[in-house]
């Protein structure tokens, strides 16, 4: 089973997405997401210009081989950009192999380990009011874990809060919908460390009286802190038994983690801007988190990712999968196909998309109960109409910047 065809879709409804689709000389076809959030035509340009003349004329069924000669033969590896492009091959293979084997992608990778996916949902507000309705809005679509983001006293918008005005003026879409802005250059946001440190604490008590102990909460920090900060912030939310404290500090420095084990026990995820096992390495064996959360689509597709959940595994560590809207409905669908398969799941992130999307990607997932379940059709169960595609180009977008008080920069 030969690849005769590969093409790159880009297309725009309520947010940019790229999109390999593969089909081969039986007429089998298979999707990939090859969506990286505000740099999206950096991995159409990787694919369309020196992935795709590679593809054209190779078996099919030959996965491994496939994402072997593409990371090896590449010279130049790792890194966000080839790790997208990499991952919408290997996604698009395994589509095709599970329609030519007639199967769900799950069953080839050894079976349902469950009968559905734990999934959050991002609840979020300026004040305590607003984030409660958003939290009681959330179990009512269903949720049965949910990530709490709060606007923080005296900083005018920061990551994660729905309602920031700024976003209201945007076509009236709202922020949970999408954490990067079309415009010609990114949105500047302000950040104050120890205000934020004073006034999250503050928050989970309140959310905690108002829910009880038993709902699952879960926060991402968005690699903001220093390592004692970040030591400080996990301490601190221990009495409100969080499920996951995310992304407390940049990743880059691992050993940074020991510190922040040191202090306290309140779970860590982190790695959704990692690409590969090796940026896991140092901080599984040294059991420095407690949930990879790298996504199928970032980390080099459904072939690397269980390599590095297996690894995981020895440690007890479980899966946490990256699902906001910039992960496409094809990245989402591997992403549980790989979720029902493995034995260390955790829990799958999932942001819902918005109505355009769902008229592009026609999916056939289930979410009942606060479980997701990537259903039974043959390969990953999403079809991409190119019709309706074709009527959404590419706008430009940028995720938003950080900048302290006094002007330098910092991660957003
Ligand atoms: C976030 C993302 O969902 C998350 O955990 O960290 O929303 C992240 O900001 C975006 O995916 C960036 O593109
Ligand atoms: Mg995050």
């Amino acid at each position: 089973m030969i690849i005769d065809r590969a093409e790159v879709i880009v297309t725009s409804p309520d947010r940019n997405f790229v999109t390999l689709k593969l089909t081969t000389d039986e007429g089998h076809t298979g999707l990939g997401d090859a969506t990286l959030n505000g740099r999206e035509l950096a991995v159409v340009a990787y694919l369309q210009d020196h992935v795709v003349p590679l593809l054209l004329g190779r078996d099919a069924h030959r996965v491994e081989d496939t994402w072997q000669f593409l990371y090896r033969s590449a010279y130049w590896r790792r890194g966000p950009v080839t790790m997208a492009a990499i991952a919408a091959v290997d996604t698009a293979l395994w589509d095709i192999k599970g329609k030519a084997a007639g199967m769900p992608v799950y069953q080839l990778l050894g079976g349902a380990c469950r009968s559905g996916l734990l999934a959050y949902g991002h609840a979020s507000g300026k004040d305590n009011e607003e984030l409660f309705d958003s939290i009681r809005s959330h179990q009512e679509q269903g949720y049965k874990a949910i990530r709490v983001q709060t606007g923080v006293p005296g900083l005018k918008s920061i990551y994660g809060i729905a309602s920031n005005a700024t976003y209201e003026a945007m076509e009236g879409v709202r922020y949970d919908h999408e954490p990067a802005q079309r415009g010609a250059l990114p949105n500047e946001e302000d950040w104050d460390t120890r205000s934020y440190l004073r006034h999250v604490p503050t928050v989970f008590e309140a959310v905690r009286n108002e829910f009880g102990p038993e709902l699952p909460l879960l926060h991402d920090a968005h690699h903001r802190l220093t390592p004692i900060q970040a030591a400080k912030l996990g301490k601190s939310l221990e009495p409100f038994d969080l499920f996951w404290l995310e992304d407390v500090s940049p990743a880059e420095n691992q050993e940074a983690l020991r510190l922040v084990r040191q202090h306290t026990t309140t779970p860590l995820a982190i790695g959704e801007i990692f690409n590969t096992v090796w940026d896991y390495q140092q901080i599984i064996r040294e059991q420095l988190i407690d949930y990879v959360r790298s996504a199928v689509t970032h980390t080099g597709g459904i072939s690397h990712l269980k390599k590095v959940l297996d690894y995981a595994s020895q440690y007890q560590i479980k899966s946490g999968m990256h699902g906001p809207t910039d992960i496409s409905p094809v990245g989402m669908a591997a992403a549980m196909h790989l979720g029902l398969s493995i034995h260390n799941f955790g829990i799958q992130e999932y942001m819902q998309h918005g109505a355009k999307t769902d008229q592009v990607f026609q999916q056939s997932f289930t979410w009942e109960g606060g479980y997701l379940h990537p259903g039974d059709r043959p390969g990953l169960g999403v079809e991409l109409d190119t019709d309706e595609a074709g009527k959404y180009p590419y706008v430009q977008a940028y995720l938003p910047y950080n900048r302290l008080a006094d002007g330098t920069v910092h991660d957003w």
